[in-house]
């Protein structure tokens, strides 16, 4: 039986506002505007104490130092020097992160979800205690009657880790992120397929010490993380070509020799013909190809007839442009990097597009080579003691037929959302999801689905740090702190030597806020789990783990950061090996991958033609800004002051003919007749070609309490009705939905 789950919007601030607990909703705006900004009267660093951190505002991870006053205001965060992710500069989202602390739009105590008699639902108030024994009841409710299996956990960042080992313990596999089947998973699966390896996070690019950067969408400069930007820019200092293939004129496309704007959705084919350009004029890796891959015969064969001719007839690339940006490539090698992107989950044959980028690579022979690809080390924490995980008895996969994405190596958040809208045929059992840390209605495309499998639920209980979108759907809201007010898991990402890096809280926490883990830990109590949280407070596991390996906390807590030594130093590049055997059925770097061809799919990419927009109507493309963070940041007072809404990139082609002019506020229609919510503004530019329009991603939130982001801009997310589903994977393709302009605000037919 469905659930009716209104969206709680807060319309009248009395009520509505009170029973929120969000009482900074009737401050005056004067008062809300100091506590903000928090104490900002001028002091000096010898007065501050710092505590080390790092940073939550995206998942680059950067280490630095909090700054705390006497009177614990925190006054700053700066970048940890002896930190290979900052090098001891943030960006500007993260120095801005104190934002996420000060803000007044904070959630502050557990809500409970509430009906009136007359229908009308609304957030209650309540303490830890019955929120969390609400929790564990539904919990418990469903392991009896259903089997623990029917839980999904959906978690996005650090904290999360603690309710992965919650959920685990409870019984149930079905764990999944956004940032695999809306992002990087179709480059894992083609990666491991060519070299039988991932491309991990921080990706393992040589950028610093390339010869040719090759960006393939890939804008970095808005794509802010970090320690690549810093990496692209000391490659450009030292005259490093960049090729920037990119419909839209980005930041990295003003930097570059090379701008390719290619016509959207057809990479493949000049990919593939870069890949001809190499072979046929004999500028590939010739010894490398030999002593490492397999398949260059075939691949060989395959690419013949696809000749830069060809691709210009698809991309709109001239064939001489081809022929010279191959060229650049090859005179590089093997210090080049055709870099495999991170959100690439754009057309739905994405893997197959991922794969092109991963053969380049191996023409070029740059995987494994200095100014390519690296071989990364991480260290690895022991785990602290406790039980051993029960064996789930199925899965969120048993919703597909057998066989079904044979290669996924992560949870599908989709395939969650399939899991649990009932249909007669398949094992559709998933009926309570906790959510922490992701705004599934900004992230995941196809909102109506997601909206249908939220209807399926027994219950939703979401833990967040914002009255973001997912909350306002949940019947439980448990409050975090920011991960400035907490301990969190040991930073143990992988790099060039291995790092660890600590995040320490630097305030109590405000208001009623608590720390994931011990929201985890309460949880687990309560649901007779209380042996996989064998620890009074979370500084034991730490100090646990970190003597395991030679450190402890006191000694992180004055450092931060610390680097060990590599276990395998030969492996870091391969020109060191002789006999090297990649983990792969052939033991060889796939040309042509016998792995796809066992399940069925091409084993070398083909270019396959996609839907083009109907007259009228543009493909919407979408992207980052650097001073914000999805749909995390923009209420944030700090990032909101540096921008304040998006806007829609627009031909000036097109505004002619549309008679748009710069700066005139429209709405977006997409071809599913969804109207964005809010008027977004004209931005005309040369920089965007005719067939798309351009938006950041993360603005038009419709969520009141959300009181500085709510109805600036339009959201990318309300657009992306249309999925293009990779059939090798199940990623979710989102740039195959078309926009058309309305200059007046629609009736209220059109938006139902
Ligand atoms: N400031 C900031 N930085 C971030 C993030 C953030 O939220 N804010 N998020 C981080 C995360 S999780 C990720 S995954 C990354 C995402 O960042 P990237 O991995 O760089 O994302 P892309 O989708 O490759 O890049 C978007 C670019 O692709 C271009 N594009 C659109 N269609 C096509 C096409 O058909 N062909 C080609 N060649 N290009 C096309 C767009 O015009 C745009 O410039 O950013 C990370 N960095
Ligand atoms: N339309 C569209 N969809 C996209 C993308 C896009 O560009 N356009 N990008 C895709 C990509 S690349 C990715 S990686 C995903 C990202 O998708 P998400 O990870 O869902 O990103 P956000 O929308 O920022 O959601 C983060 C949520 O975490 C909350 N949060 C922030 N800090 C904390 C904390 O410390 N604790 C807790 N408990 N919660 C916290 C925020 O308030 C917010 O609700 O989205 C994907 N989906
Ligand atoms: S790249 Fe910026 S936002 Fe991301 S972790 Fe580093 S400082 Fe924070
Ligand atoms: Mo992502």
């Amino acid at each position: 039986m469905k659930t009716r789950r209104d969206f709680i919007k807060i319309t009248a601030a009395g009520a509505g506002a009170a029973a929120l607990g969000l009482h900074a909703l009737s401050w005056d705006s004067a008062t809300a505007q100091f506590i903000a900004n928090g104490d900002t009267s001028p002091v000096s660093d010898e007065e501050l104490t710092n505590y080390p951190t790092y940073c939550e505002v995206c998942f680059w991870k950067c280490a630095g130092f909090t700054y705390v006053d006497k009177k614990g205001n925190i006054r700053k965060i700066i970048g940890n020097k002896d930190d290979p992710h900052s090098n001891g500069r943030f960006c500007p989202r993260g120095t801005g992160g104190v934002g996420m602390y000060y803000d007044e739009d904070r959630l502050q105590t557990p809500l409970i979800r509430e009906t009136k008699a007359d229908g009308t639902q609304y957030f209650r108030k309540a303490s830890w205690d019955e929120a969390l024994n609400l929790v564990a009841e539904k919990m418990n409710k469903l392991r009896l009657e259903h089997g623990p299996e029917c839980l999904a956990l959906f978690s996005h960042g650090t904290g999360g880790k603690h309710f992965t080992h919650l959920v685990k313990a409870f019984g149930s596999p079905n764990i999944t992120a956004p940032s695999f089947a809306q992002c990087r998973g179709p480059r894992e699966v083609a990666f491991t397929a060519t070299y039988g390896e991932d491309v991990m996070s921080p990706e393992r690019t040589d950028i610093r010490d390339t010869k040719c950067l090759v960006l393939i969408g890939s804008h970095l400069g808005e794509n802010m993380h970090n320690g690549q930007v810093q990496e692209m820019s000391e490659a450009i200092d030292n005259g490093a070509t960049i090729i920037t293939v990119d419909p839209r004129f980005s930041t990295a496309a003003s930097k570059s020799k090379y701008w390719l704007p290619i016509k959207p959705a057809t990479d493949i084919a000049l990919l593939m013909a870069w890949a001809h350009v190499l072979i046929y004029e004999e500028l590939y890796d010739k010894d490398y190809v030999e002593k490492y891959t397999f398949g260059f015969k075939e691949l060989k064969e395959h690419v013949k007839s696809m000749t830069p001719e060809w691709a210009y007839g698809i991309t709109t690339i001239d064939p001489n442009v081809i022929r010279d940006t191959a060229r650049e490539m090859a005179a590089a090698s093997p210090a080049v990097l055709v870099h495999p992107g991170r959100h690439v989950t754009w057309y739905g044959d994405d893997t197959q597009r991922s794969r092109a980028i991963a053969i380049l690579n191996a023409l070029l022979g740059s995987w494994g080579r200095r100014g390519g690809f690296y071989n990364p080390e991480k260290v690895h924490l022991p785990k602290y003691p406790s039980p051993p995980y029960p064996k789930p008895k199925r899965s969120w996969k048993d919703a597909y037929p057998p066989g079904k994405y044979n290669l996924v190596s992560e949870v599908l958040s989709t395939g969650i959302c399939d899991a649990t809208i009932p249909n007669a045929d398949l094992d559709c059992h998933l009926r309570g999801w906790i959510v922490y840390g992701t705004n599934l209605m900004a992230s995941l495309p196809d909102q109506k689905k997601t909206l249908e499998a939220i209807s399926n639920l027994d219950f939703l209980v979401v833990i967040d740090t914002m009255p973001m979108d997912i909350v306002q759907l949940a019947d439980v809201v448990l409050p975090e702190c920011t991960y400035l007010e907490r301990y969190d898991p040991i930073r143990t990402s992988p790099h060039r030597e291995p790092y660890i890096a600590l995040r320490m809280p630097a305030a109590e926490p405000k208001h009623e806020t608590k720390p994931g883990w011990w929201i985890a830990k309460e949880l687990a109590k309560r649901l007779g789990l209380g042996d996989y949280f064998n620890y009074e407070n979370y500084e034991d596991v730490l100090d646990w783990q970190l003597k395991k390996v030679g450190s402890s906390l006191e000694e992180m807590k004055r450092i931060g950061v610390k680097k060990f030594n590599r276990e395998f130093d030969d492996l870091y590049f391969l020109q060191n090996l002789e006999d090297f055997e990649f983990n792969t059925n052939t033991g060889k770097i796939e040309l042509y991958s016998t792995e796809l061809e066992m399940e069925g799919f091409d084993p070398i990419p083909k270019y396959t033609h996609h839907e083009e927009p109907a007259d009228g109507y543009y493909r919407l493309n979408y992207g980052r800004a650097p001073m914000h963070t999805f749909s995390r940041t923009s209420n944030n007072h700090n990032l909101w002051d540096l921008m304040k809404e998006n806007s829609v990139w627009i031909n000036p082609k097109v505004a002619k003919l549309w008679d748009i002019e710069n700066g005139q506020l429209i709405w977006l229609k997409n071809q599913d007749g969804v109207v964005t919510d809010f008027p977004v503004k004209a931005r005309v530019t040369e920089r965007i070609r005719w067939d798309s329009v351009y938006l950041v991603h993360g603005f038009g939130h419709t969520n009141k309490k959300l009181t500085r982001a709510y109805g600036h801009g339009a959201s990318d997310s309300n657009l992306v009705s249309k999925v293009h589903m990779d059939p090798i994977m199940g990623g979710t393709g989102m740039r195959g939905n078309f926009v058309t302009f309305l200059k007046e605000k629609p009736g209220k037919e059109v938006n139902a």
